[in-house]
């Protein structure tokens, strides 16, 4: 197989059109994954990574068509079902840079399970979450993030259901990385984005992304009102202080809430015992042939 290096190194930054694929996207006029997909278009730029170099895998649901119109390596999977496929792609090859995209369903909802287990192994893969709080694809239900009282085909009288946190979950699950971002703020979001890929481990970053042909209240409009730079002084390695301020609902804080460091990633670990493997065998040959 060929040996794939992530380019970090190129000396000349490539231009956003070169991050692009010949697919143009197909969502609707004013969706928020466009904000999305151009502040990972800018993040591929920034890197200056080679187009071989990065995998984006994605579930289903309209924001997880976002692999085709990207230009990297991609992998359109099955709903619910991206960060298992992530994980083999990272320990099959640790050298690639991989991003996880989808929306709010996939990632909560069908893909919950995985979504827990993912945070504990804090495998080196960032993971971007477009959060418009319904569910897009399959023309309008309320989602794990509606909040109570959202009125939808599928809850006529408005959701009885409390909405889950993304950021309380991921950081109680184990990631340390995770972050809020705003499609309306396309060029924080990149700068979060890139620091979440900097980050030797699981990030996560939750981004509102509004529909607005599905979902007629978390609009960009609601989203410039509600949301607020986090506190200058926050120290994101303060975890209870990161979950205090990801419990607030007026303002919803935007950017870096929790970065733990030094804790080694599963992909690094799985480099490590692999190389113990490979002298464990070496010692071993080694006897062999001093015995035969
Ligand atoms: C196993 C399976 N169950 C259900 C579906 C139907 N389905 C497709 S996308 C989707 C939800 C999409 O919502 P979200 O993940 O929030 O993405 P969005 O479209 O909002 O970007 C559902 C339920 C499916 N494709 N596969
Ligand atoms: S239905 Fe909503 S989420 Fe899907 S493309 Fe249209 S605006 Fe975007
Ligand atoms: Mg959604």
């Amino acid at each position: 197989m060929r040996e794939v290096t992530p380019s970090q190194t190129l000396k000349q930054p490539k231009a956003i059109d070169d991050y692009k694929s010949s697919a143009k996207p197909t969502w609707c006029p004013g969706c928020g994954d466009f904000g999305v997909l151009n502040a990972v278009l800018n993040t591929l730029r920034v890197k200056g990574y080679k187009t071989e170099d990065v995998v984006i895998v994605s579930g289903i649901g309209c924001s997880s068509r976002f692999p085709f119109f990207i230009g990297t390596y991609g992998f359109h999977g099955v709903h619910g079902r991206a960060i298992p496929i992530a994980t083999g792609v990272k320990l099959a090859n640790p050298k690639l840079k991989v991003l996880v995209v989808g929306g709010d369903g996939d990632a909560f909802a069908i893909g919950g399970g995985h979504f827990i287990h993912g945070m504990r192994r804090n495998i080196d893969i960032t993971y971007v979450i477009m959060d418009n709080e319904i569910y897009g694809l399959t023309k309008g239900q309320t989602s794990p993030t509606s909040n109570v009282g959202f009125i939808t085909k599928s809850t006529p009288k408005g959701s009885i259901d409390r909405p889950l946190n993304p950021l309380t979950l991921a950081m109680i699950s184990g990631a340390t990385f995770v972050a809020r971002g705003f499609s309306g703020k396309p060029k924080e979001l990149a700068e979060l984005i890139v620091q979440g890929i900097d980050h030797p481990g699981m990030s996560v970053i939750d981004v509102y992304s509004p529909c607005p042909t599905f979902n007629e209240v978390n609009t960009f409009k609601f989203f410039r009102e509600a949301t607020e730079q986090i506190p200058a002084g926050h120290d994101p390695s303060n975890r209870s202080a990161a979950l205090e301020l990801a419990l607030q609902s007026d303002p919803l804080y935007l950017g870096l809430f929790y970065k733990e460091e030094g804790l080694e990633s599963l992909d690094r670990h799985v480099e490590r015992l692999r190389a113990e493997d490979a002298d464990s065998s070496e010692v071993l040959n080694r006897l062999f042939d001093q015995f035969s």
